[in-house]
């Protein structure tokens, strides 16, 4: 899989000095790489400025510059997942299906749990039996403590026994997973307000993640998932998973230029460590890699 952000190296590398026609060409190739047109606007100015300021003229200058704005533009906002003063600390998952919710809240446990700390789970994607079971199976290999009704009940019920398990148990984190089928999205919208308003009401303090989780292959397409579950609820940081798989990534510029939430963890792969805190230099090597 030869990655867009390469290709473009290759082509400011390969051109000696760069000219009008490159600047063209490395727009074209930006916009290909999922970054998004205004976002890209914004990283040409900013290229052609600093290129301009610091005389440079060769493409493979050019491509270092381009790289640095890159990282400085992913490292705005704060990466640091926030805890609660007092436990437990909430930490909602949400996005639509397929992203990797479940598969980064089962990364969350082992991570919490391998902190020494003590994980409740909550199974509130109660839409199908086989999203409980899934998420059994990382209660168990995690050794967190899980919450679960029946398939088709009420996921506010799900999250409300948690917060009191959680309570009980003396529980560090408690980590919620959420439904994420489309095809209803009043319901979802419905669905997700509930579960915010019951962690606000029995803690007196909202989530303090509310983690939006988006496929990094999905393109642009993920910038409109963001925009939709923002409006729906107080998202307060993005995972991005399957990075292992991305060949393009660029859509990770627009999530933080543009809709301001900044990128919290990397899926790295299916595996329970497959979980990294963003670095925004690491990230970026990894797409020019
Ligand atoms: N390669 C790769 N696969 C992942 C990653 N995160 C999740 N997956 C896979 O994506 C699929 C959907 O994940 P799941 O957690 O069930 O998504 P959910 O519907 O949002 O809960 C599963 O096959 C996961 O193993 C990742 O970072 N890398
Ligand atoms: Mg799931």
């Amino acid at each position: 899989m030869l990655k867009w952000f390469r290709k473009i190296d290759q082509m400011l590398t390969g051109r000696g000095t760069i000219d009008e026609e490159t600047y063209e060409e490395l727009e074209d190739m930006l916009i290909q790489a999922d970054v998004g047109v205004n976002t890209t606007m914004k990283l040409m100015t900013r290229l052609r400025e600093t290129v301009s300021e610091r005389r440079l003229e060769l493409g493979e200058d050019v491509s270092d510059v381009l790289k640095e704005i890159m990282i400085e533009m992913l490292s705005t906002g704060d990466h640091a997942l926030r805890s609660s003063p007092t436990p437990p600390t909430v930490v909602m998952m949400v996005g639509v299906n397929g992203t990797g919710k479940t598969t980064t809240l089962g990364k969350l446990a082992h991570r919490y749990q391998s902190e020494g700390k003590r994980v409740v789970v909550a199974a509130g994607d109660t839409f199908r039996a086989a999203a409980i079971e899934q998420l059994e199976i990382w209660a168990q290999r995690t050794g967190s403590h899980i919450i679960k009704h029946q398939a088709g009940s009420d996921p506010a019920a799900v999250i409300y026994d948690s917060l009191q398990a959680a309570k009980a148990r003396g529980a560090d984190v408690l980590l919620a997973d959420t439904a994420g089928r489309q095809h209803t999205k009043s319901n979802l919208m419905d669905e997700l307000n509930k579960i915010g308003r019951i962690v606000e009401r029995e803690r007196g303090r909202p989530a303090d993640e509310v983690l939006l989780v988006l496929d990094s292959t999905t393109g642009q397409n993920l910038v409109q998932q963001a925009k939709e579950f923002s409006r729906i609820i107080p998202v307060t940081g993005v995972v991005l998973t399957k990075i292992d798989s991305t060949a393009k990534g660029g859509a990770a510029l627009t999530l933080v230029e543009e809709l301001k939430i900044p990128i919290k963890l990397l899926g790295t792969g299916e595996k329970m460590d497959q979980l990294r805190p963003f670095d925004a230099l690491w990230f970026v090597d990894q797409l020019f890699e």
